[in-house]
């Protein structure tokens, strides 16, 4: 076999060998197969001048050549493997997420106090029957004071410190108009709780503009004053606990006759008198009264027919006694360290 041939394989594989050997990525590795195994590769072309050896030469030269391309072919796939394992092996590094560590925590958020207690009232009284009606806050002048016994002379409104947008249009000062408006269009029996935002012009430690209300109303033929102690009664214990004291005061509004102040017995000192019940043992916590026959005549009611009794309540001033709170403005400044306590 001619010398020069075999020369010319052994020399393809010397350099092929040593540029293999310095071969880092699989791009230099498909440049080197397209170097020695293209269409104009090194080996590519001894296998075409195989044509020009002798014939008795060329089975032992092709049988050199093509073992040669077997050994290279081999090579190649072996290291293209072994590259790309790793760089396998580095990006599994690289982005190695570590399942152990702890997890960002996510903010959890929690009702509102007032929001809290409103709910608690709200249950009380649906278990006692009542409904929850609702109803706008910028009102009729109508709906807020005439209709509840209160014309425009009437002294008690200077106690209201209103919201007006015009003589006619007001921010609600209670939660009495959504009762006035269901009593306008529903007949008797009548058993509703209207909780709910309302606003006077009045701020300090006890009094902010917005501020939220219960009041009750319950409207049928023979409801007596028996019956609103009945229910306030029941109301006091589920709210203040199982044996809470609590006493009727006579007392006066417009559109209730007789009315009376509901106390309690001082929850902070039990009634042996404290700072918070002025010395007195007591607390008042709500207004009521048997519904005024001239509240019933303007909704179209006939009080020789129906009687009822109505109540209200400030939802702060209940939060701040179950919570110990002594500045009311604390529930409307928003911050954190304050609401996260409830
Ligand atoms: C208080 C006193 C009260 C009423 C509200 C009422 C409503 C209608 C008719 C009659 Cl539609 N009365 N509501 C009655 C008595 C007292 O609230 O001190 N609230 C904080």
């Amino acid at each position: 076999m001619s010398n020069s041939f075999e020369d010319a394989l052994k020399s393809v594989r010397k350099s092929a060998q040593s540029e293999l050997a310095q071969a880092n990525t699989e791009a230099e590795v498909s440049q080197l197969t397209t170097d020695y195994l293209g269409r104009k590769g090194k080996l590519t072309s001894l296998l075409r001048d195989l044509r020009e050896l002798p014939p008795e030469e060329r089975p032992r030269a092709g049988e050199q050549a093509n073992a040669l391309k077997a050994e290279l072919e081999g090579k190649i796939d072996n290291l293209r493997a072994h590259l790309r394992e790793e760089a396998k092996q580095r990006t599994l590094s690289r982005e190695r997420i570590d399942v152990t560590l702890p997890g960002t925590l996510l903010q959890q958020g929690r009702l509102h106090p007032i929001t809290q207690v409103m709910a608690q009232m709200v249950d009380i009284f649906i278990r006692m029957g009542f409904q929850v009606a609702e109803g706008p806050q910028v009102e009729l002048d109508y709906y807020n004071f005439e209709a509840l016994n209160m014309p425009s002379d009437h002294p008690a409104r200077d106690m209201h410190d209103t919201f007006y947008f015009s003589e006619e249009i007001l921010l609600r000062t209670h939660t009495s108009p959504v009762q006035i408006r269901v009593m306008e269009s529903q007949h008797p029996p009548i058993q509703i709780i209207a909780p709910g935002v309302v606003y006077r012009r009045d701020s300090d430690i006890s009094h902010t503009p917005m501020f939220h209300q219960v009041e009750g109303l319950m409207v049928d033929e023979g409801i007596s004053f028996a019956h609103l102690k009945g229910v306030l009664t029941f109301f006091v214990q589920e709210m203040f606990g199982k044996g809470t004291p609590l006493r009727f005061r006579p007392s006066f509004f417009p559109f209730t006759e007789p009315s009376a102040e509901v106390d309690i017995g001082c929850v902070i000192c039990q009634g042996k008198g404290c700072r918070v019940c002025g010395g007195t043992g007591w607390l008042e916590i709500l207004g009521a009264g048997m519904v005024d026959p001239d509240v019933f005549r303007i909704v179209g009611y006939d009080p020789e027919e129906v009687t009822g009794f109505a109540f209200g309540l400030g939802i702060e001033r209940i939060a701040m006694l179950k919570f110990g709170i002594n500045d009311i403005r604390l529930f409307f400044t928003n911050d954190l360290r304050f609401l996260r306590q409830f």
